[in-house]
């Protein structure tokens, strides 16, 4: 009995994941994939500037989404500099970062990144299918260790 019970709490948790479009795909990124902007639930939006007390920042620390949320992040570039926004691994944005370093004016249509000159706003639209830690920085050299990056969740 308890057993059944269980069997078609999953299957209703599986379900409700596909009516969301946010089950994971084969073909998906470990951070997710691409997302249709038909399916957005949420907007979050994010500064990039050049704090007066120093350094270089985002407008949040943090960002936690749950599994199966396609969010669509309104970047706006409020700073003086150049600035970009990409979400991958840890492992992704620091090997990333370093191709960067030898191609500083590398330009990128990564569908996880965004780049932006100064008061230009632009979005990313992705789709979190799979949960895990992941993060969000700014790879034009020099910025990362200025304080542009934070933890992204995926809950
Ligand atoms: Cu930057």
């Amino acid at each position: 009995m308890k057993t059944l019970a269980l069997t078609a709490a999953l299957l209703v948790t599986a379900s409700a994941a596909m009516a969301d479009g946010g089950h994971a795909h084969a073909d998906d990124w470990e951070i997710g994939r691409p997302g249709n902007p038909a399916d957005v639930t949420r907007t979050i939006e994010v500064d990039m500037f050049e704090p007066e007390s120093g350094g270089m920042a985002f407008s949040m620390s943090q960002i936690d989404v749950t599994t199966g949320e396609t969010i669509r992040f309104v970047v706006t570039n409020k700073g003086y500099l150049d600035h970009e926004m990409v979400i991958d691994t840890m492992d992704g944005n620091a090997e990333h970062a370093q191709v960067m370093m030898m191609k500083p004016d590398m330009v990128h249509h990564d569908p996880n990144a965004v780049r932006l000159a100064p008061g230009e706003t632009g979005e990313i639209v992705w789709t979190f299918s799979q949960t895990g830690n992941f993060e969000f920085a700014c790879l034009i050299p020099g910025h990362m260790e200025s304080g542009m990056h934070g933890p992204l969740n995926v809950n």
